[in-house]
């Protein structure tokens, strides 16, 4: 068995959608390992735009198995409405779609409950989705959850479900506008609907390592958002990088073969947190407008700004990546120069290392490397050698900064939009 890990390397929405789709096309099974439907991943291909949220980006090859790995935290509900998106968009997803049957449930009251906590937060809000990942995570750490496993019996499930009304309804009171008895009861139907897709994820994987096949990972959200790497507390609820692949699912470290870091060709991020080579001016608003950065799940508008090395260096320290598919490198076709952080001092002094400490973040100063741009369309590139060579140099530049090569080129959303080196 052979294990394909794509991870984002930056705050998420890297491309990571349009890579998985076109290496899909070689493989067997696609997993996810963590998150829930906070993650947006669009894909463009036949003509036509993908959105996945819990669902893996795998299911649009027609030959590829998906897997929602034990790791993820699944809204029920909302897993059927994005299958039902992508029927309406005439994909035929049947047999091919299964969840690990260890994987959390995010309940409609744990979406309640994301809102409430960001109110409570006041000012240092988060910016979260509001898809109730936090508190699903949370209750799967105090080990109050409530597994896929559970749903199925249905004496376990009541009790579990009311004993966790319970205690948030305690904490909110009045706040939280909960009907424990309207969610069961929806149960009672969803179950049924449920029990097609639900698996034991170990066999299945086992089964899948005695048939040597090949598999890829879709890593969902970004090591900047992680919850042990991150820029804490402005974070996901969960370990997004290579970590999370460990435990999210049981494939053994041995079959891992490639860990591929996705890079944008500049920073996005959405939500609340520090972001030092951020852009509130005229160049944040064209890479934005330009980059239509806007949020796939909440359609929030991106924040944009510059490449910032010191991030992805940090990310390769963390994830030990084999190669990068460095994306979206058209939006930076018409600067004529463009800037990428090398460094940062604090109080005058260089930092050796990324600092944990949001408040410093915040306050370092950024040194930039300031190359020139190419002014010239990247978008019809087939090849490393079509590319303008100040484009090239940019490639090589970020190569050379990370010591690790770039092995794929996004210069459009289309999936023909994509060179490998
Ligand atoms: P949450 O909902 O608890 O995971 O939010 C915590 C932080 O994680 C950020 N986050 C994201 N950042 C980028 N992209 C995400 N997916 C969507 C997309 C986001 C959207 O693809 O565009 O539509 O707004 C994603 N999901 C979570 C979030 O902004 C918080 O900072
Ligand atoms: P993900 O969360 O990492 O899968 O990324 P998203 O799908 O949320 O955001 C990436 C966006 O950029 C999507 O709209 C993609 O269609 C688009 N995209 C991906 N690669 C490229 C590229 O190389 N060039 C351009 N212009 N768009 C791209
Ligand atoms: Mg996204």
């Amino acid at each position: 068995m052979s294990v394909t890990v794509c991870l984002g390397s930056q705050f998420g929405d890297e491309g990571k959608g349009k890579l998985v789709d076109i290496l899909a096309n070689n493989v067997s099974l696609c997993c996810r390992a963590q998150g829930g439907n906070n993650a947006g991943h669009t894909i463009v291909a036949n003509g036509k735009t993908f959105d996945f949220h819990i669902l893996p980006s795998g299911l649009v090859n027609p030959k590829c198995i998906n897997l929602v790995g034990s790791g993820c935290v699944v809204h029920v509900p909302s897993f059927f409405k994005e299958l039902e998106a992508l029927e309406v968009h005439g994909l035929d997803t049947t047999d091919r779609i299964y969840i690990s049957d260890r994987a959390h449930v995010v309940f409609d009251l744990h979406q309640l409950v994301d809102g409430l906590e960001e109110v409570e937060l006041a000012s240092s809000f988060i910016g979260t989705t509001r898809k109730g990942i936090g508190p699903t995570y949370s209750t799967k750490m105090t080990r109050s959850g409530i597994r896929v496993a559970d749903l199925f019996n249905e004496e376990v499930f009541e009790s579990k479900l009311r004993r966790l009304a319970y205690s948030f309804q305690k904490r909110f009171g009045d706040l939280l506008q909960y009907d424990v008895d309207q969610e069961i009861s929806k149960y009672k139907e969803l179950r049924e609907k449920l029990k097609p897709f639900v698996v034991d994820q170990i066999p299945l994987l086992n089964s899948a390592k005695a048939e040597n096949m090949k598999i890829l990972v879709e890593g969902a959200n970004a090591i900047m958002l992680d919850i042990d790497y991150g820029t804490y507390p402005f974070v996901t609820s969960s370990n997004t990088g290579l970590g999370g692949v460990l435990t999210g699912l049981s494939l053994g470290w041995r079959s891992i073969k490639e860990v591929i870091g996705v890079v944008k060709a500049y920073t996005t991020r959405v939500g609340s947190g520090p972001f030092p080579t951020e852009q509130l001016n005229e160049i944040g608003e064209k890479l934005q407008t330009v980059g239509r950065e806007v949020g796939v799940t909440t359609g929030r508008k991106r924040r944009c700004g510059w490449l910032d090395l010191v991030i992805i260096k940090y990310s390769h320290d963390v994830n030990d990546y084999t190669s990068l598919n460095l994306t979206k490198l058209d939006v930076l076709d018409d600067f004529a120069e463009i800037k990428v952080a090398v460094g940062y001092s604090f109080e005058g002094k260089m930092l050796e290392s990324f600092p944990a400490n949001p408040e410093t973040l915040t306050k370092v100063d950024v040194m930039y490397k300031t190359l020139p741009g190419w002014k010239k369309p990247t978008t019809g590139a087939k090849s490393f050698y079509d590319l303008p060579v100040n484009a090239r140099k940019y490639v090589e530049f970020i190569e050379e900064s990370v010591g690790v090569h770039v092995r794929w080129i996004g210069v459009g959303p289309g999936r023909e939009n994509m060179i490998e080196r």
